[in-house]
């Protein structure tokens, strides 16, 4: 079918959609054997494959597909032109995460456009549904990568430079996906285009299994951001070494994990996380010569965030001193306090009958995009409140709910 033919069109080009038979068909692509769950990160062979996937999609469903100057993709129904309502997340993943945070969004886009078109329904806007990439940061470290290139929060060189645990440059890695890296940053054309986004999301906690409801909206995002601490001692031998001549980073870097705990349940609602920690070289008889550190810290705003994130230093600064180690602290990438615009929200919230409004503390290209234009949020319920893990559920009821929410708020905001 052509753009801007009606009528439903799936990848089979038969029916409809479900946003559960389309996760069902990536349901082996970045399978991690090692640590369960998914590992699908940005330009790596698992999110590859899922761009390529989503592009097939795409244009069996008569979209045309863009690639963005930092490797987003634009999935467009009829042309693309200003004012245009955007939807979608994510497809890549955290190390061993969940089959929802992220590719959720992307199903339920496809699946609202099919249940859009199966009810005739033309837009009277451009629109488009979008792939944003590494959101995540899991291979890169900063999370939200393509929505930061897009809004021109972050460096395009420093970007370019950032490295993943191989060494790999987020150049190289683009180019290896036959990307220009030289185009990375601000992308006003793509920017100016965008009159609205709606991301739909898994929710990443408990908020609508309390209230029984299957679908809720976005009010606010703690500030957050993650720094990295990289503690330096004296590498030598296990056996060899008496314990009072040892210069041994993992102490210091223990009592940074132990004052990031103390420092967040001191201040009320705040989070600080330390997920990942690298010994080097890494033996098991070796007392490490380094230790590298990320915390992730996030509270209310970005007062208490800054103050939650210097404690935290001054404690890993005094046990770094004790064992006679140095420590070098990199602000990695950063975050202030989003929150959604009331009118937005409260607007989609009555049109799905009265949908609670959910505060978050987990990150979204829909935060990045606040910034710059009107954007909302729609989170559909998780059974189990978990996420960032492969307990991350949701059942497949409340995923057609999601999507008939999602095409609800679309056909609103693109009727004529
Ligand atoms: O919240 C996060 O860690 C990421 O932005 N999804
Ligand atoms: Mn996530
Ligand atoms: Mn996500
Ligand atoms: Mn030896």
């Amino acid at each position: 079918p052509g753009a801007s033919a009606p009528g439903p069109s799936g990848a089979s080009g038969t029916s409809a959609a479900s946003a559960t038979g389309l996760l069902a068909a990536i349901a082996d692509v970045g399978v991690d054997r090692v640590r369960g769950g998914y590992s699908r990160h940005g330009f790596d062979r698992a999110e590859l494959a899922l761009r390529e996937w989503f592009v097939a999609e795409s244009r069996a469903r008569g979209l045309d597909v863009e690639v963005d100057r930092n490797g987003n993709l634009w999935a467009w129904w009829g042309k693309p032109g200003p004012n245009a309502l955007i939807t979608g997340s994510h497809l890549d993943s955290v190390p061993g995460g969940g089959a929802f945070d992220g590719p959720l969004g992307v199903v339920s886009a496809l699946a609202a456009v099919d249940l859009l078109r199966a009810r005739g329904f033309v837009p009277s806007r451009p629109f488009a549904v979008v792939v944003f990439a590494e959101e995540e940061g899991g291979r890169f470290g900063v999370p939200c990568l393509g929505s930061r290139l897009l809004a021109g929060t972050i460096d395009a060189d420093t970007a370019r430079r950032l490295r993943d645990p191989e060494g790999t440059t987020l150049a190289d890695a683009m180019r290896k996906a036959g990307l220009a890296p030289e185009r990375l940053g601000r992308d006003e054309e793509s920017l100016s285009r965008i009159g609205c986004f709606v991301e739909l999301h898994v929710e990443q906690g408990r908020g609508l299994i309390d209230l029984g409801r299957p679908v809720g909206v976005a009010s606010s995002i703690l500030a957050h951001g993650r720094w990295r601490f990289q503690f330096t001692g004296e590498g030598n031998h296990a056996g060899a070494t008496p314990i009072t001549d040892r210069h041994d980073p993992m102490l210091p870097a223990s009592q940074l994990v132990l004052a990031a705990r103390r420092a967040a349940a001191a201040a009320v609602g705040s989070r600080a996380t330390i997920g990942r920690i690298v010994p080097v070289p890494g033996g098991t008889n070796v007392i490490a010569s380094t230790v590298d550190c990320w915390l992730d810290a996030r509270a209310s705003d970005d007062a208490t965030t800054r103050s939650l994130v210097t404690e935290i230093e001054a404690a890993a600064r005094d046990a770094a001193a004790a064992e006679g180690c140095r420590l070098e602290v990199t602000e990695e990438s950063y975050g202030d306090t989003v929150i959604f615009d009331p009118a937005l929200r409260d607007e989609l919230a009555g049109l799905l009958d009265d949908a609670p409004a959910l505060p978050t503390g987990a990150g979204h290209d829909a935060g990045v995009l606040a910034s710059q234009v009107p954007t909302a949020m729609l989170f559909v319920r998780n059974p189990t409140g978990v996420s960032h893990a492969p307990a991350e559920h949701a059942e497949p009821d409340d995923c057609e709910a999601g999507v008939a929410a999602l095409a609800k708020v679309l056909e609103h905001l693109a009727g004529s």
